[in-house]
C-alpha cells in the first residue's frame, strides 16, 4: 500500500515518495549496502520508531484537547488523561531523540582515532539538506510512519525498512561503487548526521508544515440533502434590518444601558428562580472562590479571582436581583486582587473576567468595573509579547510574564481569536489604544495565514505565528469562537472591516463542503472534524451547537439567506442531543451515524462523553434563533432544556455537571458548577423567555463569548 504524501512538498500529494539516503563526493547517489547497512539497522529502527511514536502522539494531541473551558475539570483531565498524554508524547520524543544523538555520538568516538572523522563531519555540518537527495522508493509496503510524518521542501522522508528497495535508475552500479570506495566512517558519520538532520526536519515541518494541502473527503455538497420534515420551525425571512442610527452613526461612546426589567414571563421567573438557588449556594460555600462544589459545600480554585462572582456580575444586573448584585459588587470593590503570583489562562481570563467587567461597567456605569478591568487588561496584555504577536497561552498576573500551556508548546487557535471583543472594547472605553492594537494584529495575521477553505487548524505557536501541521479541524473545542469572532468582530466595529466578513463567509462555505454530513435514517444535519486535517470524524461537540445562533445572527446581518437553514437544520439537531436524552441533558461529544444500520439511531454517545457541564451553547443559539424569527418553538425547547437540568442537575446547595446524561437514575453528579453556567446558561434561558427582547437587541449589543454584552461601535 502506498502512503499518500501530506504537506506541501513540490510533488504534491499523489507524487511518490523519496527516500533519504547519501550522495557521494560527485553528487551521485549511492546505495547503502553489506556492514554499513548492518550497523545502521539499529540505529534506522530507532529512527523509524521515533518517527513512527511522534507521528502518532502529534496526531493524537488534538483529539485529546478536547475540554475546552471547563477549568479545574480541564487541569484534571490534563493531568490525568489527555495533558499527561501530550507531555508524555514530547518527553517521550525527547527521549528518543536523546537517545538517538547518543547512538551517533558512541559511533563517532569508536572511529574517532581516525584522522579524517573530524573533517568529514565537519564539512557536512551546517549544510546537510545539500547532502540529501531523492531515491525513488519503488516498493513501501509495511513502512511504519502514521500519520503526521511528512516531508517539505525537496527533501521527502520516510523510514526505510530493509525490504525497501531504492531505485536508482541507469547510475546505479556506478553509486554504488563509489559509495563503497569511501572510507567505513566516512559512509557512517554521514548517514548519522543524515538521519540526525531528518529528525530535526521532521520536528520543525511537523510543527509548521503548511496546512493548506487538498483534503481527501468527498466534495458533494451536504446541505443539497433534504431537510428534516418534523418539528420543524418555520423560518421567517430575513430582511437586513439593521438601525440605521447604530449603522451609520451608532456609537462610539457607551450604549445608554437597557431600563428597569419589564415584567417576567412564568417561565424568566423559574430562571431568576435558578439564578438565585445558584448564588445562594456560591455565596455560602464558595464565596470569592472561582467555583463551588455544591454536593461537598466546598469550593474550588483556578484563578483565584471569584470567578463565578465576576461572570455573574451583569446577569444578576440583567435578573435585576439587586441584593445579590449589590453584595457582589462590594466584593469586587473590596476583595477582588489581581496582584496575584498566578498563572491564567489568557483567553478564559479574558471572556470571563475582563469580558464580565466591561459588560457591568457598559451597564450600570460604575467606574469601578472599569477601573478592575484596566487593572487586568494591563496585565493581561503581557500575553501578546511573543516572536509573531500572536498571544502566549498562559500569563502571569504578578510577574506579567507569558508562557505556553504547561500541556503543549502551542497556543488554541480558538483562544488567541477570542479575545478580540474585549481589548478592542477596553481601547475604546480608555481611550487607550494599546489593546485594540494587539489584537487587531493578531487577527491581521491570522487572516494572511493559508486555510483549508476558509477552516483552521485548531492549534498556532506563539512564537513563530504558525499552525501546527496536521492539526485537527473542528467547529468545536480550540476551534469553536475563532469563527465566531470573525463576524461579531465585523458587527461591532461597525461592519467597516472587510476581511472578517469575508473569512467568515469563506469559512462556512467550507463548513458545508468539508464538514457537513446528514445522519440516516433522518437526514439530520451535524458538522463533524478532520483529524491530521484531513480525516472526517463523524463528532461533533456540543460546544459546537454555538454556530446556528451565530449563523443566525449573520444572516441578519446581511449573509447569505441560505446560511439561515444551515442555522435552523443544525439547531434541530443540536436540540435532539438534549431531548433525545432521558434527562433532556446533552453530552459533551456525539456521533452521528451516516450509513444505514440496523440500530436506527441517528446518533450514539461513548460512556466517556456522556457529561454534561452545565454548558450554553445549544441554549444560546435558541436565544438567537428565537431573538430573531419571534419563532416560540425555540423557547418552548429551551424550557424542555431547562427542564432536565432542574431535574437532574439541581441539588440542595446549588447546580452540578453530572457525568452521564443517559440515565435519569445513575446521573453520576460531578460536585462542581462551572462559572459559566450563571454567566451565560442562565442568562441566555432568561433572554429566550423575556416577552419584551427589545432590551438587548443584537442591532445595539454584541454578546461575547461569554455571553458579555457590550456595546457595537461605529467603526
Ligand atoms: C464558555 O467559557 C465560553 O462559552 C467559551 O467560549 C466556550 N466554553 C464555555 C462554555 O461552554
Amino acid at each position: 500500500m502506498r502512503l499518500p504524501v501530506e504537506g506541501g512538498g513540490p510533488m504534491g500529494g499523489n507524487e511518490k515518495r523519496d527516500s533519504v539516503i547519501a550522495k557521494d563526493d560527485q553528487g551521485n547517489i549511492q546505495p547503502l549496502t553489506g556492514e554499513v547497512q548492518q550497523q545502521l539497522a539499529g540505529l534506522r529502527k530507532d529512527l523509524t520508531t521515533t518517527i513512527s511514536n511522534l507521528g502518532r502522539e502529534i496526531s493524537e494531541i488534538p483529539n485529546e484537547a478536547l475540554m475546552d473551558g471547563t477549568e479545574e475539570e480541564e487541569d484534571a483531565e490534563r493531568e490525568e488523561g489527555s495533558g499527561a498524554s501530550a507531555r508524555n508524547a514530547f518527553s517521550s520524543y525527547q527521549r528518543s531523540m536523546k537517545s538517538l544523538q547518543q547512538n551517533i555520538a558512541a559511533m563517532e568516538r569508536r572511529h574517532y582515532r581516525h584522522s579524517y572523522a573530524r573533517s568529514v563531519r565537519q564539512s557536512y555540518v551546517g549544510n546537510l539538506p545539500d547532502e540529501l537527495s531523492k531515491g525513488r522508493v519503488i516498493k513501501e509496503e509495511n513502512v511504519p510512519i502514521d500519520p503526521g510524518v511528512s516531508g517539505r521542501g525537496d527533501y521527502q522522508l520516510i523510514a526505510d525498512r530493509d525490504d525497501v528497495i531504492v531505485d536508482m535508475g541507469e547510475a546505479s552500479t556506478q553509486r554504488k561503487r563509489r559509495w563503497n570506495q569511501l572510507p567505513r566512517l566516512q559512509r557512517v558519520v554521514f548517514f548519522m548526521l543524515a538521519v540526525a538532520a531528518l529528525v530535526a526536519l521532521i520536528y520543525v515541518v511537523a510543527s509548521h508544515a503548511d496546512p493548506s494541502a487538498p483534503l481527501a473527503v468527498p466534495q458533494e455538497n451536504i446541505l443539497t440533502a433534504p431537510p428534516p420534515a418534523d418539528n420543524h420551525p418555520e423560518v421567517i425571512e430575513n430582511e437586513v434590518i439593521v438601525e440605521e442610527d447604530v449603522k451609520k452613526e451608532g456609537a462610539d461612546q457607551i450604549i445608554p444601558p437597557p431600563g428597569p426589567p419589564r415584567k417576567r414571563s412564568e417561565r424568566q421567573e423559574a430562571v431568576v428562580g435558578a439564578m438565585k438557588h445558584a448564588w445562594k449556594g456560591y455565596k455560602t460555600y464558595a464565596w470569592g472562590h472561582d467555583h463551588l462544589k455544591p454536593l461537598s459545600r466546598s469550593s474550588n480554585d483556578w484563578f483565584r479571582l471569584g470567578l463565578t462572582l465576576v461572570d455573574a456580575l451583569d446577569t444578576l444586573w440583567i435578573m435585576d436581583l439587586k441584593d445579590e448584585f449589590n453584595e457582589a459588587r462590594e466584593w469586587v470593590a473590596t476583595q477582588l486582587n489581581f496582584n496575584i503570583n498566578q498563572d491564567v489562562n489568557l483567553f478564559e481570563s479574558t471572556i470571563r473576567i475582563l469580558g464580565g467587567l466591561l459588560s457591568t461597567y457598559h451597564l450600570t456605569n460604575d467606574q469601578l468595573f472599569l477601573d478592575k478591568a484596566v487593572d487586568i487588561g494591563d496585565r493581561l496584555v503581557a500575553g501578546f509579547n511573543s516572536g509573531s504577536g500572536v498571544p502566549f497561552a498562559d500569563v502571569n498576573l504578578y510577574s506579567r510574564k507569558a508562557s505556553n500551556p504547561k500541556w503543549g508548546p502551542d497556543s488554541s487557535t480558538s483562544e488567541v481569536t477570542t479575545i478580540q471583543l474585549e481589548f478592542r472594547d477596553l481601547s475604546r472605553v480608555t481611550g487607550n489604544p494599546i489593546y485594540e492594537e494587539k489584537v487587531n494584529l493578531v487577527s491581521e495575521h491570522i487572516h494572511k495565514l493559508p486555510k483549508t477553505e476558509g477552516l483552521v487548524p485548531i492549534f498556532i505557536n506563539a512564537q513563530t505565528g504558525q499552525w501546527r501541521a496536521h492539526s485537527t479541524i473542528t467547529l468545536g473545542a480550540r476551534g469553536d469562537t475563532y469563527y465566531e469572532y470573525l463576524l461579531k468582530q465585523w458587527i461591532q466595529t461597525g461592519r467597516t472591516r472587510d476581511f472578517l466578513r469575508d473569512d467568515f463567509n469563506e469559512s462556512v462555505t467550507g463548513m458545508e463542503h468539508l464538514l457537513a454530513r446528514r445522519t440516516e435514517p433522518s437526514n439530520l444535519l451535524f458538522f463533524g472534524e478532520l483529524h491530521g486535517s484531513k480525516n472526517f470524524v463523524n463528532k461533533m461537540d456540543e460546544l459546537t451547537c454555538y454556530l446556528p445562533g451565530t449563523l443566525a445572527l449573520g444572516v441578519h446581518y446581511g449573509m447569505p439567506k441560505h446560511h439561515m437553514k444551515i442555522a435552523e437544520d443544525l439547531m434541530y439537531t443540536c436540540t435532539l442531543t438534549w431531548l433525545r436524552q432521558p434527562t433532556n441533558l446533552a453530552p459533551e461529544i456525539t456521533y452521528y451515524n451516516t450509513q444505514p444500520t440496523s440500530t436506527n439511531e441517528d446518533f450514539f454517545v461513548k460512556s466517556n462523553d456522556a457529561h454534561y457541564l452545565l454548558r450554553p451553547e445549544t441554549v444560546e443559539s435558541l436565544w438567537y434563533m428565537y431573538h430573531l424569527t419571534g419563532n416560540k418553538t425555540y423557547q418552548d425547547w429551551g424550557w424542555q432544556m431547562f427542564q432536565g437540568i432542574e431535574n437532574y442537575c439541581k441539588v440542595e446547595n446549588g447546580y452540578t455537571s453530572i457525568g452521564n446524561v443517559r440515565s435519569t437514575i445513575d446521573t453520576k453528579p460531578k460536585d462542581k458548577m462551572e462559572s459559566f453556567f450563571l454567566g451565560e446558561t442562565l442568562k441566555y434561558l432568561n433572554l429566550l423567555f423575556m416577552e419584551d427582547q427589545s432590551a438587548f437587541s443584537v442591532d445595539k449589543w454584541v454578546f461575547n463569548s461569554e455571553a458579555h454584552p457590550l456595546p457595537i461601535y461605529t467603526h
